[in-house]
This record gives C-alpha cells, sequence and structure tokens, in this order.
C-alpha cells in the first residue's frame, strides 16, 4: 500500500463472535473474512477489542473455535500488514495468544500509535463513557488477575457456560442510547486538553460518532452487527464505513 498511499489503517471492534456461531452469525463471520482480504498488503490492522465474544487459553492448549478468523488473519500478517490488539472486556485475554500467533504487543491495554503522522489514542472505551448496558460484570472479573486465577481453576465446559451466561447477546446500540452515548462523549473530549494525542478511536458502545473539539477528534466504530462498521486511516484522514455499502475503498477490485 505504501507505494499507493502515504499509510493506510483498518479498523474494527465488537463483532462478538462466538466460538459456535448460529446462521445469522456465520454471515457476520463470512463478511469479516472478506473485511479481513481488504486488509492485505496495507499498512495496519487494528483490532479495537470485543472481536471474540469469549476467549479463553490454557498453558497447552485453546478452546475449539474461530479457526476461520484467526487463519484470516494468518493471512493479513503474511502480507506484511502490521497487526494491532487492543483488548475489550470480552476478549482481553487472547493477547498473549495474539503476541505469539501474529506479533502483536503483549500489553492489549489502550495505547497510542503513531500512524500516518497522527497520534492516535486506540481505546476499546469499557468504563470511558461509563455506559451501563454495555458495561457488563464481565469487565470486572477480567481486568484483574484474581478474575483470570479463579477462571483457570474451573473446568473450561464451566468457564465456557458461565461466561455466555454473564456476557449476553450483544447487539447495536437503540436510538435512545446513542443520543446519550454521544452526549458522554462530547463531554468526555471536552475534558481533554492536554492529552498527547490527536484521535481517539474507540468501539465497545456499538453506535458509530464522530467528534470534533479543537486540535482533537474521537470515533466510535458501530461494531459489526446490523452496521459492518470499520475505519480507515489514509493519507491523514479518518473515515468510519460500512463494509455493506463501501467494500472497497482502496479500489482494488477490478472492474469488470
Ligand atoms: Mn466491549
Amino acid at each position: 500500500m505504501s507505494d499507493l498511499h502515504g499509510s493506510t489503517t483498518l479498523f474494527v471492534a465488537d463483532s462478538h463472535f462466538h466460538l459456535v456461531p448460529d446462521a445469522a452469525e456465520a454471515r457476520r463471520v463470512a463478511a469479516f473474512v472478506r473485511f479481513l482480504e481488504l486488509a492485505h498488503g496495507v499498512d495496519d490492522l487494528v483490532l479495537l477489542g470485543d472481536i471474540f465474544d469469549f476467549w479463553f487459553d490454557y498453558p497447552h492448549f485453546r478452546l475449539d473455535g474461530y479457526d476461520e478468523i484467526l487463519g484470516a488473519l494468518d493471512d493479513v500478517r503474511n502480507t506484511g500488514t502490521r497487526l494491532h490488539f487492543i483488548g475489550g472486556n470480552h476478549d482481553i485475554w487472547a493477547a498473549d495468544y495474539f503476541h505469539r500467533r501474529y506479533g502483536t504487543d503483549p500489553d492489549a491495554n489502550a495505547r497510542i500509535l503513531e500512524l500516518g503522522g497522527i497520534r492516535v489514542l486506540l481505546n476499546h472505551g469499557d468504563g470511558l463513557l461509563g455506559y451501563d448496558w454495555a458495561y457488563n460484570t464481565f469487565r470486572a472479573i477480567v481486568r484483574n488477575r484474581a478474575g483470570i486465577l479463579l477462571a483457570k481453576s474451573l473446568h473450561p465446559e464451566t468457564l465456557y457456560a458461565l461466561s455466555t451466561w454473564l456476557s449476553g447477546a450483544s447487539r447495536s446500540a437503540t436510538r435512545d442510547e446513542s443520543e446519550k452515548i454521544v452526549t458522554k462523549g462530547r463531554r468526555w473530549l471536552k475534558q481533554q486538553d492536554d492529552a498527547p494525542w490527536d484521535l481517539m478511536v474507540m468501539g465497545h458502545v456499538h453506535h458509530a460518532f464522530e467528534l470534533v473539539a479543537g486540535p482533537r477528534r474521537m470515533a466510535a466504530l458501530a461494531g459489526w452487527f446490523d452496521t459492518l462498521g470499520y475505519g480507515l486511516l489514509m493519507d491523514g484522514r479518518f473515515r468510519l464505513l460500512d463494509f455493506a455499502e463501501t467494500p472497497d475503498p482502496l479500489d482494488r477490485i477490478p472492474t469488470r
């Protein structure tokens, strides 16, 4: 990509895939795999959290599932694209596995990366806007050590059943929820006076919006539900896109 554009980064979050997808989810997985083909050869691909609804691995094995997605990520990596993994409240435990398989940073917490000359704060977003429906019990457990030790003491099938029960069904935000989220986002962004970044990209709230305050902007990804939301940062310009409407923003599919 670098020969065609200054720098190209793709962002995606909140697909909340399950180990065993139902028919509707299988279609979302198929679209996600096509999206990952878009990432072939771009500079950077940012997985911004909750790609997986549940992840747990043990020293010698991991739970069975996600193979199509993991294989598609191998293909992305093999084209030379750098992968970045920011853990969500549902999949922070995948950080170590992703580090070993894809060379991502073993620390999957929020961080600032310079992408194409722009300082981008990558933050899954749980806890940030304090919005309750998306802020479930799981976060409290997964982000602390005692929780991990407790989880490792459980039988994998028990842990899986527990997590399925705790996490419930993920969905897009309703109109009413969306308005509250954006209001909180606007308030939060105004408080970031001395922040050492230019753009903050987040997920978690399952509602796409962009805000600007002074020199700083923030963008939230839609998630991968009714809208197949993703972000594109190209030549210093960030856009929120829907993969169903814009499957080829880099004009790489030859016209017939
Ligand atoms: Mn989340």
